[in-house]
């Protein structure tokens, strides 16, 4: 007999090298359910909902590449939602697997649980439209052709995709037979027209840099860079949502570029260079200092996912790939004199001082060691650590463009399960912290030891600096005694704390580095000790809301 539609589907999965995928079990799931956990080479991760399973296929994409998650009809992918919708704006190809009631039960316009009925079955299918780049109802007729249309658009848009298997078809044999499609490749003409224009721009500037952004990371070409980057040894410099997609380590790196907002010297020869030579960075408010960074659109080279563009002239249907392999094997090398912005400095306080935000960025810089997984909540924590200079291999994640805060707790869990053998460390705010906590429990219940520190400064912080009235009741927050969470959510044995001192968090630090578990420390700070950044955002509001 041949396979049925799930099991056709999850050996597609696994071609792609999906081993885990996170969800919470409902009954019309159970089919996909059932078949990833009788799976020999699959794991089903029980997450604690659904945005929290959404955010997990987020962080495990973004160090694996791509990712899987399974939901129940309506109840459980209106949950999700938000998630992928973060993972759509910040390309990430996430399979997002729902299970529907029976065909037999949608013909009938049955009344059944998880509608809101009124007998209608597609109105979630639509409501997913906006947020994934294909969509599909599976059928055992075109399971085969569907499977190879969604992986391909997944792969090729670098976003979600979803798709719904109704209970009965999912576990039917399916029919036909289908072959993977082929990733579209570049026009030769425009490829040739587009490398040409990009090396003479490069032959004609006298000084140039390159800011390399997350697409790279994301299509999986950090190394294609490197090499070009090494070739040519053009300085670059990273805005905040590109951080680290390049060693901070190499030579050419000059540091973290936020207009005019941070680094004044990076942004003076950014913006000075006669060539800035964009890679799959984009200039969105949160990158580019609130549209702070300012470079001549006649002086820049963008060569995005699809197509580049050379100054005012755009080369359509051209790969990054494409274009990227061309460039380090054609580019030659160039000299270049530019000091390199310094990372965070040393900690400044002593050890009976109340905990500063001059202490505690360098000092988590200070921690930061080799081949480190960092994820950085939005809010003030993730301001202060992008300027944080990071060892070879290590890896700074944030949400720079959705920014929904939450994320990086189940993120930094996802992350975990997709590199058990890396130290992933989490740093959150305390608001941002209480909307999906409960994750936590996941990191011991998988045998994964994290390293979590929790910024408790009473309340959002990052909004008191933005809104209008700083003291705002809406921004103040139930106080918990966060440090005794690990232990209501069964981390046993783990290492936690409430520290309030310099000394304090010093220890903590120092016993977090031999740990042989989970470390979870609560770091408490006055209301205001924020990050260098987020005081400037405060002082930069009118052009960030204009
Ligand atoms: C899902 C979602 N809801 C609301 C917001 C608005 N928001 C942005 S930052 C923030 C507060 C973050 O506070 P906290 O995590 O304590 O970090 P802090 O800035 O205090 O360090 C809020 C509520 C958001 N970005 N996402
Ligand atoms: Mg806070």
């Amino acid at each position: 007999m041949s396979e049925t539609v799930i099991d056709h589907v999850l050996s597609r999965l696994r071609d792609l090298g999906i081993k885990d995928v996170f969800g919470v079990a409902g009954d019309f799931a159970f089919p996909i359910d059932d078949a990833v956990s009788n799976s020999r080479e699959m794991r089903w991760i029980g997450s604690c909902n659904e945005l929290n399973a959404a955010y997990s296929a987020d962080g495990y994409a973004r160090i694996h590449g791509v990712a899987a998650l399974c939901t129940t009809y309506g109840v459980g992918e209106l949950s999700a939602m938000n998630g992928i919708a973060g993972a759509y704006a910040e390309h990430l190809p996430i399979f997002h697997l729902v299970g529907m009631p029976a065909s037999r039960t949608q013909e009938a316009r049955r009344l059944v649980h998880h509608t809101l009925g009124n007998g209608e079955f597609d109105l979630f299918y639509n409501m997913a439209e906006p947020i994934v780049c294909a969509r599909t109802i599976m059928t055992p007729e075109n399971c085969e052709a569907e499977t190879e249309r969604l992986i391909a658009a997944a792969l090729y848009h670098r976003r979600p995709v979803y798709m719904a298997f109704p209970t009965d078809y999912a576990t039917c044999p399916v029919i036909g037979k289908s072959e993977p499609l082929a990733e579209p490749g570049s026009n030769p003409a425009s490829l040739d027209a587009a490398i040409h224009a990009v090396l003479n721009a490069i032959g004609h500037a006298r000084t140039a840099c390159i800011i390399p952004g997350l697409l790279v990371s994301r299509l999986g070409l950090n190394e294609e860079v490197a090499k070009f980057v090494e070739q040519s040894n053009l300085p670059f410099a990273t805005m905040f949502a590109d951080k680290s997609i390049l060693d901070e380590t190499l030579p050419q790196y000059i540091g973290m570029y936020d207009g005019k907002l941070m680094n004044e010297a990076v942004r003076a020869f950014v913006e000075g260079c006669d060539l800035v030579l964009g890679i799959g960075a984009a200039w969105t408010d949160f990158n580019s200092g609130s549209f702070t960074a300012q470079v001549d659109r006649s002086k820049s080279i963008n060569i995005q996912h699809h197509g580049v563009r050379v100054g005012h002239t755009f080369f359509d249907h051209v790969e990054m790939r494409d274009v990227l392999a061309s460039l380090s094997a054609k580019a030659s090398p160039r000299s270049f004199q530019v000091g390199r912005a310094r990372g965070l400095g040393e900690p400044v306080g002593a050890p009976s001082d109340r905990i500063t935000a001059e202490y505690l960025y360098p000092r988590w810089q200070q921690m930061l060691k080799e081949g480190d997984i960092v994820f950085a909540e939005t809010g003030t924590s993730s301001m202060g650590m992008a300027f944080a200079d990071l060892p070879r291999g290590s890896t700074f994640h944030n949400q720079t463009l959705w920014g929904s805060i939450g994320w990086a707790t189940p993120a930094a869990f996802g992350a975990a399960i997709a590199a058990p053998g890396r130290r992933v460390i989490l740093i959150t705010g305390e608001g941002s912290h209480q909307l999906t906590v409960q994750e936590v429990g996941q990191f011991h219940r998988f045998g994964l030891k994290p390293i979590i520190f929790v910024l408790n400064n009473d309340g959002y912080l990052i909004e008191r600096l933005l809104c209008g009235n700083p003291e705002s009741y809406y921004n103040d927050l139930a106080q918990w005694n966060y440090d005794k969470l690990p232990a209501a959510l069964g981390c046993d044995g783990w290492l936690t704390a409430r520290v309030t001192t310099c000394g304090e968090l010093n220890d903590l630090i120092t016993q977090a580095e031999t740990a042989e578990s989970g470390v979870y420390i609560e770091v408490i700070t006055d209301r205001y000790a924020a990050s260098q950044l987020s005081h400037k955002l405060h002082d930069s509001r009118e052009t960030l809301y204009a």
